[in-house]
């Protein structure tokens, strides 16, 4: 006869979940006992950093991802990081401990009281089994769940006594032992309505998101604007997590602006927007306006019903973004009477100031950044610099916050090189953001990860200085970081660290980082205010 815990790990063996990121507390540790060879658990210090290493783990893998967390106190301090996650559409699989059953109803101290509620509405399901026997098949169902498009966390709580409880119900192990797929294409007409409406429009664009990436359609969207010269845009910057497509194509034509009347004035022309793995739009700020220039229609592509449902106008396909894309390649014909889309030019040259502005910066890292190398972005001010300097080609190299909960970065950076140990991470950040997730430094030399985090020191929430001018809002407290000394908090985490001001000494370090076998970090001062270049 087996135990609940034993079934639970040989459910997470098909799945091939053989890493748990987590932080534990007593609530925790049965599920922990006899902890097997074949897993490792990867112990991060705060739970919204915990949720963040899993969440970047999750979409640099693809893969579903265990993240188990200290009943309420440990849920609670993850919840910022979960909305994250949901933004990200990100495949977790939540567990959290709760106490014995006997003492639930008595309410005893670390129960997880509405365990199930209090992760709503960041999570597609939550669960608590009625008896300790369904603990398999209820975990089998939140990585289903968390699986199937959209993905997202699925939460489940488990009564600390369930762990050793014995199974011999067989209908418990079929029901734990199953398969199912959710990615589907649109139908047939669907697809031939949207070819003909393309063929047919006289200026059609193409706007791609972070679920091209996420489902790995790049050629297919590549294939597609090529065969229709069609212009591409990125979709906005704050939800768009991932990139969609090669930013030194020639058909790529920049990042659409977040607000509503922005969008529209920026596409000023088209008659056809196709938007494909992005909701319809992440806006914010608040720009009124029309959303669309007159005359002009958009159909969306995306896996998600919810983006499909909520968006404020055109039409919506719901089906998986690369097979939608490959199905409308194949049906598509050649546009050889439209005009090939005019390339967007370089970025001016990089101006050597005293400290350096981001682009400076950069630039600079785009010259030391290895070929196949991966960017994790959460350095508010120079999001844009950063973008316009990089250009960022490959696929699976970008990743950014879609929730703009801060503390993301750091913690996703860990998470995406541990998923992708061939490949370098550059974890780009704000001073202010790494203050979020800082002690994920910790698990960063623990493990040896060998990201290297680039930190931009402007000593302000640069950012929100930028939005008081935009909100009108003068006499804001709060806006400035004087003194802190990010670097050697790092180094009291034990990272190896550079403080550096120039750009030779930034490429210097930023050479060295790269080499290293373990986390590094390069601290450089940069010049305060928002950087498009
Ligand atoms: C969890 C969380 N708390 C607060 C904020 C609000 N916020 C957005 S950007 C920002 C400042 C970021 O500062 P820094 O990382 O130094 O970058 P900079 O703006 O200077 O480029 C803050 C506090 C947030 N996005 N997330």
């Amino acid at each position: 006869m087996s135990t609940v815990r034993d079934e639970t790990y040989e459910l997470f063996r098909r799945h091939g979940m053989t890493t748990i990121f987590g932080n534990p507390g007593s609530t925790e540790l049965p599920m922990l006992a006899d902890f097997p060879s074949d897993f490792r658990y990867i112990l991060g210090l705060q739970e919204a950093v915990v949720v963040g290493m899993a969440d970047g783990y999750a979409q640099a893998s693809g893969s579903v991802t265990h993240v188990n967390l200290h009943t309420a106190p440990g849920v609670g301090n993850a919840m910022g990081a979960l909305f994250n996650a949901q933004a990200n559409h990100s495949p977790l699989l939540v567990t959290a401990g709760q106490q014995v059953r006997a003492q639930i109803t008595m309410n005893a101290n670390l129960t997880n009281r509405d365990a199930t509620r209090v992760v709503h509405p960041y999570v597609k399901w939550s669960f608590e089994p009625p008896r300790p026997t369904d603990v398999p098949a209820a975990i089998s169902q939140g990585i289903l769940r968390a699986s199937l498009p959209p993905k997202g966390p699925a939460f489940v709580s488990i009564p600390m006594d369930d762990w050793d409880h014995e199974i011999d119900d067989v209908d418990v192990r079929w029901a734990a032992n199953r398969a199912v797929t959710g990615r589907s294409v649109a139908a047939p007409e669907v697809i031939t309505a949207v070819a003909r409406k393309l063929e047919a429009a006289k200026k059609p664009i193409m706007v791609a998101g972070p679920d091209v990436d996420a489902s790995g359609g790049w050629e297919a969207a590549i294939a597609l604007a090529e065969k229709q010269r069609l212009p591409v845009w990125a979709s906005p910057a704050p939800g768009g997590g991932r990139l969609g497509f090669p930013e030194s194509h020639p058909n790529f034509q920049g990042t659409l602006p977040p607000g509503i009347g922005a969008v529209a004035s920026t596409i000023e022309g088209a008659d056809l927007v196709l938007v494909v793995g992005s909701s319809v739009f992440p806006y914010y700020p608040y720009i009124p306006g029309p959303p669309l220039p007159e005359g002009c229609h958009l159909i969306s592509v995306t896996s998600d019903p919810d983006e499909a449902a909520r968006a404020p106008m055109g039409n919506a396909i719901v089906a998986d973004v690369r097979l939608t894309l490959e199905a409308l390649v194949a049906e598509i014909g050649e546009a050889s009477d439209r005009e090939p889309p005019t390339p967007v030019g370089d970025a001016p040259p990089v101006e050597d100031t005293d400290p350096l502005g981001a682009g400076a910066v950069h630039a600079t890292l785009n010259d030391a950044m290895p070929d196949d190398g991966i960017v994790v972005l959460e350095s508010p001010t120079s999001t844009m610099a950063l973008r316009n300097r990089l250009r960022i080609s490959q696929p699976g190299s970008y990743y950014f916050c879609a929730g703009g909960g801060l503390g993301y970065g750091l913690s996703a950076g860990i998470g995406v090189q541990l998923a992708q140990p061939d490949r370098r991470v550059a974890c780009v950040l704000g001073e202010g953001s790494v203050q979020y997730a800082v002690s994920g430094f910790w698990t960063a030399v623990a493990y040896q990860v060998p990201v290297t985090f680039l930190i931009l020191r402007n000593n302000e929430y640069g950012i929100l200085k930028w939005f008081a001018e935009f909100e009108s809002v003068t006499g804001a407290p709060g806006l400035d970081l004087p003194a802190l000394e990010t670097a050697e908090i790092a180094k009291g985490y034990g990272v190896d660290v550079a403080r550096v001001r120039s750009r030779d000494e930034l490429r210097d370090a930023l050479d060295k980082g790269f080499a290293h076998n373990g986390p590094s970090l390069v601290e450089v001062d940069v010049a305060p205010g928002m950087s498009l270049f």
